[in-house]
Parts: C-alpha cells; sequence; structure tokens
C-alpha cells in the first residue's frame, strides 16, 4: 500500500497546473479577487471635471489591448477626478464602453 503514495502524489502535483501557474492567463481570477496587479500605468495631464474627462500618458493596458500612449478617457465617477491632479503618476482601470474608454478606477501610484 505504502509504494502507491509517492505515485498519487506526483499524480496530485502534476494534476494541478491552474494554481500552480500564478502568471496564467485566467481572466476570471483577476475579475473576481479586485487586485491590482491589472492595472494600467499612467500619468495624468489633463483633469477636465465639467466634461468628467481626464487625458492619461499611459502604457500599456493589458486588458485593452492597447499600447503605451497619451489619450482622454471618460471617468465612470466624477469622484475619480478628485483622487488625481496634473503631474500624478497613477495607477488605473480602463474598460471599454458603448465605444469609449472609461476609467473604472484610479489611484495614485506610490
Ligand atoms: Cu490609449
Amino acid at each position: 500500500m505504502n509504494h502507491l503514495a509517492p505515485a498519487l502524489l506526483a499524480a496530485a502535483l502534476l494534476g494541478g497546473p491552474a494554481v500552480a501557474q500564478p502568471k496564467a492567463d485566467d481572466h476570471s481570477a483577476h475579475h473576481a479577487a479586485a487586485d491590482t496587479s491589472d492595472m494600467a500605468d499612467g500619468e495624468v495631464r489633463k483633469v477636465d471635471k465639467d466634461a468628467g474627462k481626464l487625458t492619461l500618458k499611459h502604457g500599456e493596458i493589458r486588458n485593452l489591448d492597447m499600447p503605451g500612449m497619451t489619450m482622454v478617457f471618460q471617468v465612470k465617477d466624477p469622484a475619480l477626478l478628485d483622487k488625481v491632479k496634473v503631474g500624478d503618476k497613477v495607477k488605473f482601470r480602463a474598460e471599454k464602453s458603448a465605444g469609449s474608454y472609461v476609467v473604472t478606477a484610479i489611484e495614485a501610484a506610490k
């Protein structure tokens, strides 16, 4: 009986690639957990509170398949604009909604 244990252990280890690879391209995992690893880097270029818009010079946005550039975003909640000012380095999350890009979360980068 005992000689079977190592084989079963090996099978168990090899059978769990989903949990063994934190870098796996698993979207459901990072949507479920509101972690910040998925956030893009940016620098605030302009804040337009009246229009609810934000201009960011941003790095790659992986969830949108977008390379780095400077562009205007809408914001999901105008209160997000109170958290940042021109020149701030930020981490943010953006989503595409009805043909425009919307910042859904933003925070100052440390
Ligand atoms: Cu862009």
